[in-house]
This record gives structure tokens, C-alpha cells and sequence, in this order.
């Protein structure tokens, strides 16, 4: 870790932290709540590899005001939570559910009253399951239920959440979902999950106009990107480095930013209506990009059913999952996206970077997070050194503040600042806390350094 003190960022840069409504709240059954897809998948046995749920979380639904209480320690200027779909309409249609947006109004009071700006995500992946019972994002309806579902949504929280966001990691939802099936809903479609592609996006669109009619403040959605290492000097080596670019880096942008689909084996354009392009194209305010990771790729070998093969990098340590700690990645990324986009580039907020590792307390109830550190030092490092290349980043929000419910991983990856013991539910912050806490400060116009 760099010795050198933490360079300033611009005024003004937005500093948050993020988590999403399934991975924190528990409480699936309050108020209303009926169960989305998640709820179905993990109950199906073999599906979460600690057998767990997230039933019960981070208890966050009625621990909320413990919680902003953790962010207003912090010092963020920004919080971004995801809001439920099945709290707000529990089967997915129909007039919104006033105890639903109830959660939601008190938590962006109290976030306001903390003087954390509320972020809003409207959908991180728990599609209420009667959507899924109709055919998912495969069914190009569940576009326009998700517009309708925004903009009750707008409606009752618009005056007052600061950055929409749409989606969360459109790709991760299509790839793992419905692709491979190793997130819900767990279908195994492989390329032909494109149309989950198409609709989310389409719904995306849908869903910006509907949030301009209710809400003055910006509109994102949140891509995960990243970036290509093409390892191996063939020919054949350097195209798998562009399939694999265009499917995972340029399907959810070329098209958001007005150039259409990148050319992809295996999409069928027959989804694509007049006029979806347009509305897919729908100006957004700022671009969200989720990074964890740069991915080594070469030709696949014969017979694959993939027109690539993704390879370990080496030569970095890893994290809890095995994921490469690449600072280099983020500003490389940065830097593609400028001169991929060029002008039609939005301003950028890093809307997620993190790393899970195996915190537990000490003797002393202490959780020293040394490797976190290490980790949000370089790649703040890394957004300050894009800024300096011209890329024009705004904020940085870590995932996550709470270790929480980490999806086909269970509790099994904790991925906070603050260490969560899921049978009491205390909450410690980890060393990582008050190491960020100090580097936001020490950025506040007129701090000492
Ligand atoms: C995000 O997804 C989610 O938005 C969030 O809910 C989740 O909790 C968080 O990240 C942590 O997982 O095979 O070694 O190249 C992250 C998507 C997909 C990023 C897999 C890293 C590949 C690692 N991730 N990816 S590797």
C-alpha cells in the first residue's frame, strides 16, 4: 500500500457506500411483502451453498435507524440501497402498496435528516415472482410492469432521493440468471437468454421517462464492467478478447448510448420492435459502474461452446472469492470507456467496488481489515489517477456497508465495512470503517491537509 498521503478529490466528488434491499432487509414477509424470485431459488435445495436465505439478513428492515446512524459515522455523502419491487407491488402489477413505500419514505427522511443523499437502485435482481411465473424478462411485458412499477415508485419518493438508478448489473442478472443458472431465476438458457438482454433494457428505457415525469434528480443505470486482458498473440486470441468485450462490456452501453447491439453470435434481432432503440437510448444523467475485476481471455479451445476461454490472471493477490485485487483495472476501464463512448460518455460514479474477505473479531471484539484497506487505497488512487486522465468521475461508492447476504455465496463472503454477527446482529465496524471515515474527511474543502 502506497505510503504517499491520499491524493484531494475535485469538490463536490460524491462519497458513498451501497448495498441492496434482498441482501440486508430480512423482513420477506412484512407489510405486504410477497416473495420474489429469490426467495423461490433459495428455498429450491443445493442453490445457496451455506443452505441459508435471505429471510432473515442484516435485519435491516427493522434495524434501519442503527444503520444510517453507521453511515452518518462514516461521513458519506451518499447512500445507495435498493428498493424491493415485491414490497412496492407484491405480485408485480396493480396499485402500489402503501405500507411498502411507507419503509422506504422513513429511511430516505432519515438518510436527509443524517445529511446522506439517498441513491435509489429500483431493481437489483428480486423480480417479484408472479413476473417470473409469466415468463420473466424473457416476456417482453415485464418492461412495461417494471416503467409502472418506477414510476409509482417516483411518485411517492421523487421530491426526495438524490440519483435513480435503474438496474443493477443488467448482464450479471442475464448471465447468471437466466443464462446459467446459478443466480435466480435459475434458468440455464445459455445464448438464447438474450431476450433477457433486450427487455431489461427496454425497461430501463421505459423506465427513465417514467421517472422524469415525478423526480427533478438524475437518472443511471448501474453496468458492471470489466476490463479485457487478452493473454496469447493469436489472431483467434485477440477476437475472443472482442467477443468476450462485446458481450460483457458493450451490450448493456453501445446500446444505452445510441450505437445499437454490438454484433453477437446467437442474438436473434426478431425481439427488437420498431422504435425500441430509441427508447433504449433515452439521454441517462450518468452513467453507474459497478467494477470488481479485470478478465484474462484467449481462444477457446476446440469444441468449447463459448467463443472464449476466461483465464486466472496471475500476479495479484486475490480476495475471499478468489477475485484479483487489480486497482490498474479500474483506471484502465475508465479509460477504455472514454475513448469507447467518446462524447456520448456520461458523467461516471463508480457505484461499486469492494472485496470480501474472512473478517472475524478478535479476543478484544476488534475486526482489523488490513486487506480492505489496502484495497479501497489503491482504487481510489486509481479513480483520482482516470480523473487526471480526463475521464470525468464523480463519485465512489464502496460495496458494501454492511457484510450481508451475499447471494448463491449465503453469509459465507462478507464484503463490509461493518462486520455483521448474524446470530446477534451486532454490527462492529471493521478497521476499513475508520480508515475511510478519516480519508473522507480529510477531503472535505478545508480539512487540514
Ligand atoms: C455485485 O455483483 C452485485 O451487484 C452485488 O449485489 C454483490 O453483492 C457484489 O457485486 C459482490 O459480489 O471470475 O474472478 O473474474 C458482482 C458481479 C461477477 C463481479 C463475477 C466479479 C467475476 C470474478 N461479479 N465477477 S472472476
Amino acid at each position: 500500500m502506497s505510503t504517499a498521503p491520499m491524493p484531494q478529490f475535485p469538490t463536490g466528488f460524491r462519497w458513498g457506500v451501497s448495498t441492496s434491499a434482498h441482501q440486508i432487509e430480512g423482513a420477506t414477509t412484512a407489510d405486504g411483502r410477497a416473495p420474489s424470485i429469490w426467495d423461490t431459488f433459495a428455498r429450491s435445495p443445493g442453490r445457496i451453498s451455506d443452505g441459508s436465505s435471505g429471510e432473515v439478513a442484516c435485519d435491516h428492515y427493522h434495524r434501519h435507524t442503527e444503520d444510517v446512524a453507521l453511515l452518518a459515522g462514516l461521513g458519506v455523502s451518499a447512500y445507495r440501497l435498493s428498493i424491493a419491487w415485491p414490497r412496492i407491488q407484491p405480485t408485480g402489477a396493480g396499485p402500489a402498496n402503501p405500507a411498502g413505500l411507507d419503509f422506504y419514505d422513513r429511511l430516505v427522511d432519515e438518510l436527509l435528516a443524517a445529511g446522506v443523499d439517498p441513491v435509489a437502485t429500483l431493481y437489483h435482481w428480486d423480480l417479484p415472482q408472479p413476473l417470473e411465473d409469466a415468463g420473466g424478462w424473457l416476456h417482453r411485458d415485464t418492461a412495461a410492469r417494471f416503467a409502472e412499477y418506477a414510476e409509482k415508485t417516483a411518485a411517492r419518493l421523487g421530491d426526495r432521493v438524490r440519483l435513480w438508478i435503474t438496474l443493477n448489473e443488467p448482464f450479471i442478472h442475464m448471465s447468471l440468471g437466466y443464462g446459467m443458472g446459478v443466480h435466480a431465476p435459475g434458468r440455464m438458457l445459455l445464448f438464447d437468454a438474450f431476450p433477457v438482454a433486450h427487455h431489461q433494457l427496454l425497461g430501463h428505457g421505459l423506465a427513465v421517462a417514467a421517472l422524469r415525469t415525478h423526480a427533478a434528480s438524475p437518472v443511471a443505470i448501474a453496468n458492471n464492467y470489466s476490463p479485457v486482458r487478452v493473454l496469447g498473440d493469436r489472431d483467434a486470441d485477440r477476437a475472443a478478447g472482442a467477443a468476450y468485450e462485446a458481450l460483457h462490456n458493450r451490450l448493456f452501453t453501445d446500446p444505452l448510448l445510441g450505437r445499437g447491439y454490438p454484433e453477437l453470435p446467437g442474438f436473434d434481432p426478431s425481439v427488437i420492435h420498431p422504435g425500441d432503440l430509441d427508447t433504449i437510448a433515452t439521454p441517462i444523467d450518468v452513467l453507474g459502474v459497478n467494477y470488481y475485476n479485470p478478465t484474462g481471455v484467449r481462444a477457446a479451445e476446440e469444441g468449447s461452446p463459448l467463443p472464449f476461454d476466461l483465464v486466472p490472471l496471475d500476479g495479484y493477490p486475490r480476495t475471499a472469492f478468489d477475485w484479483p485485487v487489480a486497482p490498474d483495472g479500474l483506471r484502465e476501464l475508465l479509460g477504455w470507456l472514454r475513448d469507447t463512448y467518446g462524447d456520448a460518455l456520461p458523467p461516471i460514479e463508480i457505484t461499486e467496488s469492494g472485496c470480501a474477505y474472512d473478517d472475524a473479531p478478535d479476543a478484544d471484539g476488534q475486526v482489523a481489515d488490513p486487506e480492505r484497506i489496502a484495497y479501497l487505497d489503491g482504487h481510489l488512487r486509481a479513480v483520482r489517477a482516470a480523473i487526471d486522465d480526463g475521464v470525468d468521475v464523480r463519485g465512489y461508492f464502496v460495496w458494501s456497508l454492511l457484510d450481508n447476504w451475499e447471494w448463491a455465496e449465503g453469509f459465507t463472503k462478507r464484503f463490509g465495512l461493518v462486520h455483521v454477527d448474524y446470530a446477534t446482529q451486532t454490527r462492529t465496524p471493521k478497521s476499513s470503517y475508520t480508515w475511510l471515515r478519516d480519508v473522507i474527511a480529510a477531503s472535505r474543502p478545508g480539512s487540514a491537509r
